[in-house]
């Protein structure tokens, strides 16, 4: 980020902004002209900047520019929140641009992102405008600090072309005599984090703005999205011959898993803090961010959220019953407990998930004696690569599952779709064998040159090793007894088959680690009817491109409204992380699909160019969640009496297949 003009790549050619002399900071003023002259010649294309008169920013400035900047911490959201509304009150695209530009240089980086990043999504006038990558804005969160300096020497020394990719090392954070390392290509994925960072960008939890926050089900999605990355972590633990994840249920207790990161912080120059093994919480009172809370806060949140979901009600700040009813009360329970500020009440139910992760992130330093920032626990785009993360949310998880476990089951009749039958379910990749499905190492570059400070321009690439798998296809054989055309909402889910001990699992248990794979709408002639998905299809995941956005091989052509549409929609679950590793002899799964009846599940909108692709874990841009039942149907509910085992839980509109997953350990090399 040259603090000159500011300059963005656009390829090859370089584009700078055109800023009002009054816009350049006091170091750069005397020297403009300087600047401008050494860089004239590298000029493809120049943007005016319209000098306006700049509302008032010394809010948003007064977080330090070299400050780490969290959304867990309320005092910086609240100087977020003002430069959000500033972005998002601007009359015109083109006031927006001025003013960014002059933020530019005077406001905390990350922040400064974040709050465009908002304002785009959610200005009218701005939809599907481009973000870059935000690993390609800010690589140091994604990646092993001392790649920076091979980066670095690379881009000095060796011109554009003739350059090697980097590889990070795929082994850096601890070594083989932690166990819980064996799970680092989860944990430290590109994609999954970025999923991550994308999902808490469209669902804020707090703005001036009320609409921003208040979007269809956020609460419920909050949750259920939560609760997928624990059903694929623990699936990933037993890939990886490990115990499901034990809940943080007891907040006096040491937590066992160290995580020292290894990564350094551009922006503050300084490395994102470790946690050793064994930390305990620690009242926190840490002056500069305005945080003076202990331990028994959090405790007495969540006795008190505990106690609302066994009356089955919350008390609103006017002292009035909200019920938390089957359709609704999940969706309150999500904003309670995250919290946002759709929360009813936010005095008495607190902000326990919020300040679990600040708790956790401060155990180092609860009281700011050692200067020391927050862990990457206390920040969204880098929370999933430690341990303790999985730890926190399955505990808040385990208070989901209260409410949930207390609502009716669903009873055949609810679950059949009469007249509909599922005859034969397969999956097979091109070539293997049907119902295994195999996963390897692949490595695939990303340019990170954009996230550099001075240095020498043009292309520089890091090479990632990530799990892969190979794509396969579901068959599907429904029949239709009826004698008209019928429409079905095709949910597919996947579980391991046997516990820890090697033992089935029973559906209560079995139920929680369902992961969803795909869920799509198909139409079904009288007769029968054959249906085929590919797995690149799967309505949880965005393609392997957009994770790693430099790999064009499937990319829009540039300026088409493809192409924005291709590069807006960041949220989604990294296709390469579909499916979990699984064993070299297999893992042992069933594979689940029923079809139900797409009128009591349909709602009705447009949908055509709205990001829709990842829509279980991510919504749709701008309209309501496009399922009426509730996230995770039909394993949101303990199972109906008499249906302890899935086998026992089919109505004839499911079926069940088992599926191993195999892991070959090679490496395949994917060039950009
Ligand atoms: Cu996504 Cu705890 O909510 O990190």
């Amino acid at each position: 980020h040259p603090t000159e003009p500011v300059f963005m790549d656009k390829g090859k050619k370089v584009t700078v902004f055109d800023v009002p002399d009054s816009y350049l900071t006091d170091r750069y003023r005397p020297i403009s002209n300087e600047v401008q002259s050494r860089v004239g010649e590298k000029v493809e294309q120049r943007v005016p900047v319209r000098e306006i008169s700049i509302p008032d920013l010394r809010i948003p400035m007064s977080l330090g520019r070299e400050e780490q900047f969290s959304l867990f911490i309320p005092k910086h959201r609240r100087i977020a929140g003002r430069l959000i509304d500033i972005f998002v009150n601007m009359r015109s695209v083109d006031d927006l641009q001025s003013v960014a530009v002059y933020a530019r240089d005077r406001v905390n980086p990350v922040m400064f992102n974040y709050a465009l990043s908002v304002a785009l999504l959610h200005r009218p006038d701005t939809q599907g405008l481009d973000l870059p990558s935000f690993a390609q804005s800010f690589p140091d969160r994604f990646v092993d600090s001392q790649v920076f300096r091979e980066l670095r020497e690379e881009s000095f020394v060796v011109q554009p072309g003739s350059r090697m990719p980097i590889v990070i090392p795929r082994d850096y954070t601890a070594s083989d005599l932690e166990p819980e390392h064996r799970l680092w290509y989860f944990r430290e994925d590109l994609g999954v984090n970025l999923h991550h960072w994308h999902w808490h960008l469209v669902y804020p939890f707090e703005a001036s703005d009320r609409s921003i926050v208040a979007k269809d089900r956020r609460g419920e999605l909050f949750y259920y999205m939560h609760e997928q990355v624990m059903a694929r972590y623990n699936m990933e633990r037993f890939s990886n011959n490990l115990a499901r994840t034990q809940p943080f249920n007891n907040l006096r207790e040491p937590i066992a898993e160290g995580y020292f990161p290894k990564m350094d912080s551009l922006v503050s120059s300084r490395a994102w803090p470790p946690r050793f093994d064994n930390t305990r919480l620690g009242d926190l009172n840490r002056e500069q961010d305005q945080i003076n809370l202990e331990v028994s806060d959090l405790e007495r949140w969540r006795d008190r959220i505990y106690e609302a979901i066994h009356q089955g009600f919350v008390m609103d700040e006017r002292g009035q019953r909200v019920e938390l009813d089957e359709t609704r009360g999940i969706d309150i329970l999500g904003n309670i407990l995250e919290s946002s500020i759709l929360s009813p009440n936010r005095t008495l139910y607190g902000d326990l998930h919020n300040f679990g992760h600040v708790f956790i992130s401060y155990s180092h330093d609860t009281n700011n004696k050692h200067l020391e920032s927050f862990g990457v626990i206390g920040d969204s785009s880098t929370a999933m690569r430690d341990p303790a993360f999985y730890r926190w949310h399955a505990y808040i998880d385990r208070i989901f599952q209260e409410h949930k476990t207390r609502l009716p089951a669903y009873t055949d009749t609810q679950l059949n779709y009469s007249g509909i039958s599922i005859t034969g379910v397969q999956v097979a990749s091109n070539g293997g064998q049907p119902n295994v499905l195999t996963t390897f190492w692949q490595q695939s570059d990303m340019d990170l040159s954009r996230g550099f400070d001075f240095t020498p321009r043009g292309n520089v690439f890091a090479r990632f090793t990530h799990l892969t798998h190979t794509p396969f296809t579901y068959t599907i054989n429904v029949n239709n007894d009826g004698g008209a055309q019928r429409f079905g909402y095709v949910r597919i889910f996947m579980a391991p088959k046997n516990d820890e001990r090697g033992q089935p699992m029973l559906l209560r248990e079995q139920r929680l680690m369902m992961v969803e794979l795909d869920k799509f709408v198909v139409s079904l002639n009288p007769g029968p009817n054959t249906i085929r998905r590919r797995s690149t299809e799967s309505s949880v995941t965005i393609p392997f491109e957009r994770t790693f956005r430099n790999l064009d091989a499937n990319r829009p052509a540039a300026g088409t409204p493809e192409e924005l549409e291709f590069n807006f929609c960041g949220c989604g679950w990294p296709n390469h992380m579909l499916i979990a590793k699984g064993l070299p002899e297999g893992l042992r799964c069933d594979l689940f699909v029923m079809v139900s009846n797409y009128e009591n599940d349909r709602i009705d909108q447009q949908l055509v160019g709205r990001c829709s692709d990842a829509a279980s874990y991510c919504g749709v841009r701008d309209r309501l969640y496009p399922d009426r039942q509730s996230m995770g149907y039909p394993f949101d509910r303990l199972p109906r009496a008499g249906a302890d085992r899935l086998v026992n839980f089919l109505t004839p509109n499911m079926s069940i297949v088992d599926v191993s997953i195999r892991h070959e350990n090679r490496v395949v090399t994917r060039q950009a």
